[in-house]
């Protein structure tokens, strides 16, 4: 295929690259990525051994102090240059997406054009990463705050975003004077490394190499070792609440900072005012893109009775057109899970759902033809049916009605997670109780709008056992940089503060 090789996709990859370095690994233990849609292999990749690991943190940290003193602006100006390739690559990349993660190429383009946004996004706010002035309470004195590079950042990224994750903390941490290492999905290597490449190329006319690397293992003991590593006092973690859970014990124990993105149990709120024109597409997109695996999915809809019989048919008439197959064909809206795993998942939540009895409403059946397929599926469920409170990245989504908004609001709150949010009214007064503290509790809510695709201009993650993490756009910048603050005293006295008299001569 003529992108693989515009994008150096070989038939046999590394897991290490560095700007210097291109490409090494453990030839030994390589392993095959497939086509989800239809088993076929694509690649293989040698995942980076202990020595690779161990080289890629000393360049990283040595990276670190020579990019650190990069001024801003002129970080940004790489950022910028980066963006530009990745424009002009922005096709291919979706492509291997789409191919080897499996999402429709639509939605493939899209995730190229997050890291698009992003990079410009942080070119700018490499003018713009300003500290706070206060007035100082001594007099001949200046107090005030700065924001300084903090240090190798290490980003642990998922399956269901190859690149665009990498890229919200990478472009940010970049422009803040950090240096990165990437460690994808061992599930989705191929766009991490295509990536790299593109960075590669731009970078080496960089002042500073190394900014940028990468490297692919799911081997534990060296996992282990990257996370523990005092090297990156920020480790930003992208993926499932139980794995983030003992990330951010260790990083905790050497009292490093986590950047966490963990799940969600994502519902939506349709009340009896909403409009069910914008509520069903919504719902569909939220439900089926990516096929029901993004952390922002649709899990759950809460539907006010008078508005659930009509939605219901609603949506089982527009799942039966939702067109299943190839993520490179234009007329599909839906690829495959990512693998086996996935479908096991599937069937076994399905079977759940018989013995708790939930009632399936339409899809509910793995689709027998090669490649990971399953059906889109919606669940009609009693309120207290327990699988309401897990998330499981498939593509089943549970309806439960409800009689009055408190209710409403108190079963949309009543999981473990908080990320992404959404409510379908007309009702002002709904809509406001929604967005108010007695309302959602999670990092995210919307309005007339389902609660995936979320723009990168503003903070993106979300509460409770979602991690609390924010990252992308507004301020989220601060969590990949040092405060300091700072106090002058330009006098020729030394008043104390609090006013304290502290008398020697
Ligand atoms: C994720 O699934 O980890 O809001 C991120 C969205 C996308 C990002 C999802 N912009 O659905």
């Amino acid at each position: 295929m003529d992108f693989l090789q515009r994008l150096g996709i070989t038939e046999k990859n590394g897991g290490v690259y560095t700007d210097s370095l291109s490409w090494q690994g453990n030839a030994k233990h390589s392993f095959t990525v497939v086509n989800p849609a239809n088993m076929a292999p694509i690649a293989s990749v040698s995942p980076a051994n202990e020595s690779d690991i161990e080289n890629i943190m000393v360049q990283s940290e040595q990276a670190f102090t020579a990019w650190s003193q990069v001024p801003a602006p002129k970080r940004g100006e790489w950022v910028r240059r980066l963006a530009n390739a990745i424009r002009e690559h922005k096709a291919d990349l979706a492509k291997l997406i789409a191919l080897e993660m499996g999402k429709i190429e639509a939605e493939s383009l899209g995730e190229v054009q997050e890291v698009i946004d992003i990079a410009d996004f942080a070119v700018g706010l490499s003018r713009q990463l300003y500290g706070n002035t206060m007035g100082s309470e001594r007099s001949q004195h200046r107090l005030y705050e700065q924001w300084l590079p903090l240090s190798p950042v290490l980003v642990i990224t998922a399956f269901n975003f190859p690149v665009a994750v990498w890229a919200w903390n990478a472009m940010i941490a970049a422009v803040c004077g950090n240096t990165v290492v990437w460690k994808p999905s061992s599930k989705t290597p191929l766009a991490a490394i295509a990536i790299q490449h593109i960075v590669n190329s731009v970078m080496a006319e960089a002042p500073v190499k190394n900014v940028f690397s990468l490297c692919v293992t799911e081997d534990q003991p060296l996992l282990q070792h990257l996370v523990n590593a005092k090297t990156f006092q920020l480790v930003s973690f992208t993926g499932s609440t139980a794995v983030g859970k003992i990330i951010a014990e260790q990083v905790s124990k050497r009292l490093g900072r986590c950047l966490l993105e963990l799940g969600g149990n994502n519902a939506v709120i349709v009340t009896e005012s909403a409009d069910l024109n914008l509520a069903v597409p919504a719902i569909v997109f939220g439900a089926v893109g990516t096929s029901g695996q993004r952390c922002t999915s649709i899990r759950r809809l809460i539907v006010h009775k008078s508005q659930v019989e009509k939605l219901k048919e609603k949506l089982c008439h527009a799942y039966k057109q939702v067109k299943q197959g190839d993520p490179l064909s234009p007329s599909v809206l839906m690829g495959p899970l990512i693998d086996q795993h996935a479908v096991d998942l599937y069937k076994k939540t399905l079977d759940d759902i018989m013995k708790l009895g939930g009632k399936v409403l339409c899809g509910g059946m793995v689709v027998e033809k090669k490649g990971y397929f399953v059906l889109p599926t919606l669940v009609e469920v009693a309120n207290d049916f327990p699988l309401l409170l897990e998330e499981r990245f498939v593509p089943i989504v549970y309806i439960t009605t409800y009689d009055t908004i408190k209710k409403a609001i108190q079963l949309h709150n009543a999981v473990y997670h908080g990320l992404a949010s959404s409510i379908f009214s007309q009702n002002l007064g709904e809509v406001e109780l929604f967005l108010s503290s007695q309302g959602s509790d999670c990092g995210i809510a919307n309005v007339n709008i389902g609660p995936s695709g979320a723009e990168i201009g503003g903070a993106f993650g979300g509460e409770k056992e979602t991690g609390g993490g924010r990252e992308a756009g507004s301020d989220a910048w601060k969590a990949y940089m040092r405060r300091q603050t700072v106090t002058i005293n330009w006098g020729d006295k030394l008043p104390l503060s609090q006013g304290i008299e502290f008398d020697i001569h």
